[in-house]
Parts: structure tokens; sequence; C-alpha cells
């Protein structure tokens, strides 16, 4: 790799983290829980109260994809917890995934019975009412940081 493109590469991932930097400060002072970086966005984030205390966890959210190009989200993961992994369900299995479609104008939907993240391993038993981060990674480079609420073991979005 010659020094231009290193120093190119270099200045990208530094205007993303600097841009995702200032929308995570935006959202933490006024509550919000969804996080926006580029043509991607985060929506209807969080995190059902493990059913052991400090056990196995699940996480379901939205990518959604303003852009007219696929992404893929490659790899998650939380400052609480050592393990988050992708799960790709398959009718009544499921395994793991090395990344999850992120189709142009369409989204990605982690929800109950279907595509899901698996935490392991908490550096502190969850609680409802905490906010756990998790870092997503993206194919064509963007870092997303949100903040996402731990919720009732039995929680359903919109109920
Ligand atoms: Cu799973």
């Amino acid at each position: 790799m010659n020094a231009f493109r290193r120093s190119a590469l270099i200045g990208a991932g530094l205007a993303a983290a600097l841009t995702a930097g200032v929308f995570v400060v935006g959202c933490g002072s006024d509550g919000a829980t969804d996080t926006k970086a580029s043509e991607l966005s985060i929506s209807g984030s969080y995190i059902p109260l493990p059913a052991t205390p400090g056990g196995m966890g699940a996480g379901y959210l939205t990518v959604t994809n303003n852009g007219g190009g696929d992404d893929q989200l490659v790899k998650v993961s939380s400052p609480a917890a050592k393990s988050v992994t992708m799960h790709r369900s398959t009718g009544s299995t499921m395994e793991q995934a090395d990344s999850l479609p992120v189709p142009a104008h369409g989204a990605l939907k982690l929800e109950r019975g279907g595509n899901h993240l698996m935490i392991m391993g908490w550096s502190k038993d969850p609680a409802v009412g905490d906010r756990l981060e998790l870092d997503l990674t993206f194919a064509k480079g963007a870092t997303i940081t949100v903040q996402v609420p731990v919720q009732p073991l039995t929680y359903r979005p919109g109920s």
C-alpha cells in the first residue's frame, strides 16, 4: 500500500469516527436511542433482560439503508460483553452468521423469531433500564454506536 492511499484511508476512518461521535453526543443529550451515520440508521433497538441473571442475552434492532447500494453488517461488539454474535434463523434452527445483508433502499431487521444478536459474557449483569453500548461495523466502512435499552424479558416493540 503506498503512502498516499494509506493516508486517504486513515482520513476516511477519522471522518467516519468524528461523524459518529458527534451524533452519539447529540443522541445522549436528548435521550433518543436512534443513531444515524451516512445512509444507514438504527431504530427500535432493545435487549430483553436475560432469562437467567447474567446469562445469554439477545439483541434486536433495525438497520435502515437509505442509500442506493447494498451493504452488510459484518461485526457487532460491545464494551459491556465479551461476545456479540450475529445469528440467522432458518425455520426452527439458527446458525451463526459472518455477515447479514442490509439491502439498498431496504432494511435489515433483527427481531424475535428471526435474525438476531446473541450476547454473552456480560461485564456486569444487565438490569431493566440499563443502556448498553453496541458497536456495529458495516462492510462499506461505517461504524455505528448505539446505546441500547434493556427491556423486560417479555417486552415486545409497540406494546
Ligand atoms: Cu441465536
